[in-house]
């Protein structure tokens, strides 16, 4: 297993749409693998393909407490069927755009269509963190970013200090 690279605001990879996965092959699941890697290392509790540069609709998650049984989730090709009614929100963070932190506001729960790494159609409803994170992730699979859900006025700033940050570094 390997950790990879983050991709970082502003770079525009993290505007692209990402395309299915065909089959869950060797090279498939060793991305997966290769994103629960980064994710512990960074350590975030979600990665999508796209923050490591590779534009395919793959999500890994896991929201379990430290100190507890690690419980490392995969999830290729997620589409959201069902969301409630009901909001919660979650003070959000992304590993795309480090040490920034903002509310969301988003349903409460989700029921979720992926497969799994055996190549099998599964279902899933999630509440809480799981429901906010998996719907954090499959936003980064159609290019949207978790500052796309707060105010103008907030995201500009947030954009306009990592666009000097990068150039700051070249
Ligand atoms: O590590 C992460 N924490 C987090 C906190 C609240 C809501 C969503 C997240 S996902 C984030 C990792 C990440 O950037 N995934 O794309
Ligand atoms: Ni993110």
């Amino acid at each position: 297993m390997t950790i990879k690279p983050l991709i970082i605001l502003p770079d525009p990879v993290l505007r692209q749409v990402s395309s299915p996965v065909e089959r869950i092959d060797a090279d498939s699941l060793r991305l997966a693998d290769d994103m629960l890697e980064t994710m512990y290392d960074a350590p975030g509790i979600g990665l999508a393909a796209i923050q490591i540069g590779v534009p395919r609709r793959l999500v890994v998650i896991d929201v379990s407490k430290e100190g507890e049984e690690k419980k490392p989730l995969v999830f290729f090709n997620p589409e959201i069927l069902t969301a409630t009614e009901a909001r919660s929100t979650y003070e959000e963070g992304c590993l795309s755009i480090p040490d920034y932190y903002a509310e969301v506001e988003r349903p409460a729960g989700i029921t979720v269509r992926y497969v799994d790494r055996d190549g099998k159609q599964q279902e899933m409803t999630a509440d809480g963190l799981l429901a906010t994170c998996l719907q954090h992730e499959i936003d980064h699979l159609n290019g949207t970013l978790f500052i796309d859900h707060i105010s103008r006025l907030k995201r500009e700033m947030v954009i306009r200090k990592f666009t000097k940050a990068a150039k700051a570094r070249i």
